[in-house]
């Protein structure tokens, strides 16, 4: 196995100044020819260029040439090269018909789609392909005219015209040097939505949107969210669109959201395509965030690019909190920072601490597509985010402007951008950089205590957590940010810091232990701390139960609010754990049921009412545990649930009701996306599954109020997820009815196989072993694996079965899986990485499908490099 590490990394010895590429299409296969202006930096030093596409001709200056071909490394060598700049021309043969990969040059629905990042491109042709090269592009593509009518490429289209036998042909330029990793074509049969945008500086940009025909009804929203990306961007960080056209094309198999090539982005269907039939509101969200985020990149990314994959970072972290911010601003800041902070502790934390945890800036990779991880993009956004909350945002937008001045055109690291935010603040940001070097979540453990002079001393110890890469870690920088509440009354107290009287102050962290003193507050005050959660820690203090409920009543900041319902529901489900394992009945949780009380009836907006109503996920619970037992943290966190859903179950009808009334006085019959009626529905799909739960019966009512309700996917979904689990024929019979309603709509579909691979009924296995053989289930096409296979990954009873048959079925998907597909199989095998932190009888169990796994005969290095840090 190859390992590439951060320390090895050496400039490119040759820089290829200009890259002309052909394309001609036809039925059978593609060919490809490339010129490059190639300067060499390092004379004398071999000509090493990144490829695994059929050779068919390699010449220099007009000449043939000696090479070496090393297949296992994808490299080509040529030793003997001339000292000052030469040509070189490429000629190779490609079948994108087989590629089943979806890297390189592919096949969808009978056009063609290229995906590049990481590296793609040596699929395609002999090239150096590291983001480093930085090159100007023209694309030729010729093809037949009635198959593929439709020619894009990066850029500019300069020229075109039809050639003999019924071919066409087109030319596109890119102004602009890129890294190969942006190059995009897309040849075939497209219908296209067209719009315009004009700058804040008067320049009209033609907006083109390529979908089939059919779809096209289903584009609208995607480009309004584009064009309001395109404003944002302007308003919030003075960046402007460079291209005269920006395109983006949907393709149903792709195997992440989307692709921010240069004026042209690849995306799936899924962020492109929504009615309010086919789309639920959170689908609407996605959606805007995603086209947000990959546009966002023209600036991130793009004109400012990555040295080396080990920076992904600096374009991932960087652009994630764009699109943060850029939500935010479209659909309210504080629900969406909270959703945010789930999807980092669901996720992240997990991944933090476990068998593939890695700094921001990995240190060593095998395979690169195994490094476009929660780490380096969620946890990378808190990094920026603590930039920001330690700049502030006029200090942080000097740093991004200085970033811009000092690299536009540059592939740089997240250190160049580190010293672009100290140099603009004067700021000295040198311990910050390791946060880009040490894995592991800190954990911060505070105590307050209130001195006899009246001052409020904060003592904050923090640890990170060995991880394999690294024991011994050292106390990073991190801003704290903290307020203190009238211990009676919950009001916010004015303290000293500093120097002036504040309500909130920022405290930077940088010691292993320090003090902070918070002067003059003269009387008893709970502490809000990490407010905005402005730092990607744990955060440990002694708070007690009712601490927490004044917290959470009182706060003025929506994510301390939250938190303290979320630390009180993980003591509540940690109870319950220990009473399970103890064999003896289950507390009451008095002040738990009291809080949940207090939330129901709060006059807070709904999107947050259900967030604080959610209890924290199993895998937040068991992040850093040890000797898990999956089906008991399953029973605590079900059986408090239960307890919440009986207890309650007339206020939950009551917010129900309430919930569908105001949805309605929104917008009386007419549905659309909106973010204040999204905010009720969401509401109101909690409460109908907390209803279900405490009167099973109700499922006669879902089913009767079906047809009338699904009228917009939101309701619809809303309604399935909550009858999902349900034993009864009923709910059999509510799925088939939606599947064949939308047999035809694929994304819709995979809704339908994410409900069978999620349901917690006892036949779920088989109804997935099932639904593997539906006619609109295919293994090749990644939304379906990730649909049924990935939601069953996630299934605590089903996956976590106690004879096995969960880990074996998702073993035997992987090897399968594997053979067309590494990148997909890669993320399903991601399941097992708790392997090690499980109970002894199903730690072997995992272990031993893991060990067919790592035997297996022709295993990609995908697959293998997840599966041997697991088994390590
Ligand atoms: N940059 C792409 C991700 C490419 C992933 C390759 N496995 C999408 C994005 O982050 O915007
Ligand atoms: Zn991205």
């Amino acid at each position: 196995k190859t390992v590439h590490y951060l320390k090895d990394y050496r400039s490119p010895a040759y820089e290829v100044c200009k890259t002309d590429l052909h394309f001609d299409i036809f039925d059978s296969h593609t060919q490809v020819k490339s010129r490059l202006v190639v300067n060499p930096k390092r004379a004398g030093e071999p000509l090493v260029l990144d490829g695994s596409a059929e050779l068919l001709s390699l010449k220099i200056d007009g000449e043939t040439v000696a090479y070496e071909l090393d297949l296992a490394n994808e490299k080509l060598t040529v030793r003997d090269v001339p000292s000052e700049s030469f040509v070189v021309e490429v000629e190779t043969r490609l079948l994108p018909q087989e590629n089943k990969s979806l890297m390189g040059l592919y096949e969808s629905g009978g056009n063609l789609f290229t995906q590049c990042e990481p590296e793609g491109f040596r699929k395609m042709t002999f090239y150096p392909d590291r983001p480093d090269v930085m090159s100007k592009f023209t694309t030729t593509i010729t093809a037949d005219k009635k198959r593929y009518p439709v020619l894009l490429s990066n850029g500019n289209k300069i020229d075109g015209g039809n050639l003999s036998d019924g071919r066409h042909w087109v030319k596109w330029v890119d102004p602009f040097a890129k890294p190969s990793y942006l190059f995009a074509l897309v040849a075939g049969d497209l219908a296209v939505t067209k719009d315009t945008f004009t700058t804040q500086s008067g320049r009209e940009v033609a907006v083109e949107f390529y979908t089939t025909e059919a779809d096209k009804p289903k584009v609208p929203f995607a480009v309004e969210s584009l064009k309001h990306a395109m404003k944002w961007d302007e308003a919030r960080f003075g960046l402007e669109y460079d291209l005269d056209v920006f395109m983006v094309v949907a393709v149903g198999d792709f195997n992440m959201g989307a692709m921010e090539n240069k004026g042209l982005n690849i995306f799936n269907t899924k962020y492109v395509l929504a009615d309010s039939q086919t789309a639920t509101d959170a689908d609407f969200e996605g959606i805007e965030s995603v086209i947000g985020h990959e546009y966002f990149h023209n600036w991130t990314g793009n004109r400012v690019t990555c040295r080396d994959w080990f920076q992904l970072s600096l374009k991932e972290g960087l652009t994630v909190f764009r699109d943060q911010e850029f939500s935010g601003d479209r659909a309210g800041r504080e629900v969406r920072r909270i959703e945010n902070v789930r999807l980092l502790r669901q996720h992240q934390f997990p991944e933090d601490a476990g068998p593939t945890a890695h700094p921001v800036r990995p240190a060593s990779y095998e395979e690169m597509n195994n490094f476009y991880t929660m780490t380096v993009y969620e946890k990378g956004a808190e990094v920026v985010r603590m930039y920001h909350t330690l700049l502030g945002e006029e200090g942080f937008q000097k740093g991004m402007k200085l970033y811009f001045q000092r690299h536009d055109g540059q592939a740089v690291t997240c250190d160049d951008f580190r010293a672009a935010m100290a140099d603009a603040n004067g700021v000295n940001l040198d311990q910050f950089a390791l946060w880009y070097s040490q894995a592991g979540t800190p954990v911060l453990a505070v105590t307050g205590r209130l001195k006899d002079n009246g001052d409020y001393v904060l003592n904050v110890k923090q640890s990170i957590p060995a991880t394999p890469d690294m024991a011994e870690k050292q106390p990073m920088m991190m801003p704290l940010k903290v307020a203190l509440l009238d211990a009676e009354s919950g009001v916010q107290t004015a303290f000293g810091y500093q120097g002036a009287i504040v309500n909130e102050a920022v405290l930077v962290v940088t010691e292993a232990e320090q003090e902070f003193t918070l002067a003059g507050v003269g009387r008893k005050v709970v502490p809000s701390l990490l407010r905005g959660f402005s730092a990607p820690v744990h955060l440990n203090y002694p708070y007690s139960d009712a601490e927490l409920a004044l917290l959470l009543s009182h706060d003025t900041d929506a994510f301390a609010r939250w938190e303290a319902a979320q630390t009180l529901y993980r003591r509540a489900v940690g109870a319950n754990e220990h009473a399970l394992s103890q064999g003896v009945p289950l507390p009451g949780h008095g002040e738990l049921l009291a809080a949940v009380g207090y939330v129901l009836r709060a006059d807070v907006n709904p999107a947050f009412k259900t967030l604080l109503l959610q209890v924290p996920s199993e895998s937040e619970l068991w992040a850093d545990g040890s000797d898990i037992d999956p089906m008991r943290v399953y029973r605590a966190r079900e059986a408090l649930l239960d307890l919440i859903a009986q207890t309650y179950a007339n206020e939950i009808a009551e917010l129900r009701l309430t919930a569908q009334d105001q949805e309605e006085q929104g917008g009386g019959e007419v549905y659309e996306y909106e973010p204040d009626r999204a905010g009720w529905r969401v509401l109101r799909n909690a409460m109908r599954a907390l209803a279900l739960r405490a009167e099973p019966k109700t499922i006669d009512f879902i089913a009767l109020e079906y047809d009338k309700m699904a009228q917009n996917m939101t309701h619809e979904w809303g309604m399935l997820s909550a009858a999902n689990h349900h034993e009864s024929g009923k709910r059999n019979e509510l799925l088939d009815k939606f599947a064949a309603k939308f047999a035809d709509d694929a994304l819709v579909m995979d809704k339908y196989f994410t409900l069978i691979g999620s349901s917690r009924r006892s036949d779920t296995l088989q109804q997935v072993q099932t639904a593997l053989s539906h006619l609109k289930f295919s293994l090749e096409n990644p939304n379906k694996a990730r649909s049924l296979l990935g939601a069953f990954s996630r299934n605590v009873p089903h996956f976590h079965a106690e004879n096995g048959s969960g880990y074996a079925f998702l073993a035997g998907k992987v090897l399968e899986i594997d053979r067309f597909n590494p990148q997909v199989a890669a993320r399903l095998v991601q399941a097992f990485n708790i392997c090690n932190k499980l109970e002894p009888k199903r730690r072997a169990l995992m272990r031993a499908e893991l060990q067919g796994i790592a035997a297996q005969e022709g295993l990609s290095k995908d697959v293998a490099e997840i599966v041997g840090k697991i088994l390590a």
